[in-house]
């Protein structure tokens, strides 16, 4: 039996962490569609994040990319975010959109481009003192497109140098998480291809350094939950970049694609102990074709619906069906919490939490979208135009 109070209590404190960038126009590498009423600057973006927190109750802070936020002062623009109710999160670095990183970053062969990487990285560091964040979110898009174009080892080496040094330069309370990703930009190596890889630089590196878990970041097939459990029992799962992939890192709607993976790996989190502050719950999306406000308000309520499925299995028939070897006792306790129904449930907890019991349709209401189209003009990309 589960208990009802607890499942509720739990997903009342579930904190989900928006991306500055989701708001902004986006595309692929083939169209940029311009959608009307989008932030122009940070501050636009932060307050579209305070609505989605606004008629959620559960999205209490905004991810910054760097530059893609660049701001005079980190300090106003944390002050900003808090007088609308929400609060900056994890600083994301950007090493992957000058010139000089054609052959990578932080392993790039020449010792004057990583120097200027890990410039930029460090002042990430210093970012996140101004605004109170506690971590420091690094993706890397070094890698290598032909055999034989750089040592695979020496660019190891150089990471592990460069890691070194951004993490002797962390506060106390402050994280790096590092980030994966199997392929793309670089298309024979990539320099973090995978959880392995990256669980071996934190290893080295000391308990502030963190795997980051990007949904979208696997080849088909890979049994994502399995990482997550993995990385919980290591106590190496700093958070997740949740999204959606059909084929590649398609940065669609986290839930949309699978909704029964991402209810697989919500479970592990459960199981293992996860659904606690030390991991950070973030989106990491666009919304190329879609309205973005309500896309990341429908995304949230994803997580939450994965997350309350997750909460109600039955741990004890489950453990019961398991070393008794029912195999299919098992099997079903797992999918009768799946299939449970619970908007019911979820809408009941909006209530109790003083919100709008269907956040789409009191957002729509609020007439936010119209005010933003009327009074912002020449919105903005997300990012490669920074
Ligand atoms: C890379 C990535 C990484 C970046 C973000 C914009 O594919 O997932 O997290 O910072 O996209
Ligand atoms: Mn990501
Ligand atoms: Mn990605």
């Amino acid at each position: 039996m589960t208990d009802l109070a607890a499942v509720k209590a739990a997903l009342k404190t579930q904190a989900v962490e928006t991306p500055s960038w989701a708001y902004g126009n986006s595309g692929t590498r083939f169209k940029v569609f311009a959608q009307a009423g989008v932030p122009r600057t940070a501050q636009e973006k932060l307050q579209d994040a305070a609505k989605v927190h606004e008629f959620t109750g559960v999205a209490p802070t905004v991810a910054l990319h760097i530059p893609w936020d660049r701001v005079d002062d980190y300090t106003a623009l944390a002050k900003y975010a808090e007088e609308r109710g929400v609060r900056l999160g994890a600083v994301n670095s950007n090493t992957f959109q000058d010139d000089d990183y054609r052959l990578g970053s932080i392993c790039h062969p020449d010792a004057a481009v990583r120097r200027k990487a890990l410039g930029h990285l460090l002042e990430c560091v210093d970012i996140m003192d101004a605004t109170g964040s506690r971590d420091l979110k690094l993706w890397f898009a070094d890698g290598t497109n032909y055999p034989g174009q750089d040592d695979i080892r020496a660019r190891q080496d150089r990471l592990a140098e460069g890691l070194a040094e951004v993490y002797a330069r962390l506060g106390d309370g402050q994280r790096m998480l590092l980030e994966y990703k199997f392929f793309e930009p670089a298309f024979y190596t990539t320099d973090v291809p995978d959880w392995g890889t990256a669980y071996a630089h934190c290893l080295k590196l000391g308990p502030k350094a963190q795997v980051v878990v990007d949904t979208g970041h696997h080849a088909p097939g890979t049994n994502i939950e399995f990482i997550v459990a993995t990385l919980l029992r290591e106590e190496r799962l700093g958070g997740f970049d949740f999204n959606s992939r059909f084929y590649a890192d398609d940065d669609l709607m986290v839930g949309a694609a699978d909704p029964f993976q991402l209810f697989r790996i919500m479970y592990e989190v459960v199981r293992g102990g996860g659904l606690s502050a030390r991991v950070a719950f973030m989106l990491d999306q666009c919304h190329n074709i879609e309205a973005k406000i309500p896309a990341i308000i429908r995304s949230v309520m994803n997580v939450q619906e994965a997350t309350a499925k997750a909460l109600l299995v039955d741990r004890s028939a489950l453990a019961a069906a398991q070393a008794a070897g029912d195999v299919l006792d098992a099997n079903a306790v797992l999918m009768d919490a799946y299939n449970t129904d619970v908007r019911p449930l979820l809408r009941q907890v909006r209530e109790e939490m003083g919100r709008d019991p269907d956040p789409l349709a009191a957002y729509r209401r609020s007439g936010w979208a119209e005010k933003v189209v009327a009074e912002r003009v020449g919105g903005r990309q997300a990012g490669w135009d920074a």
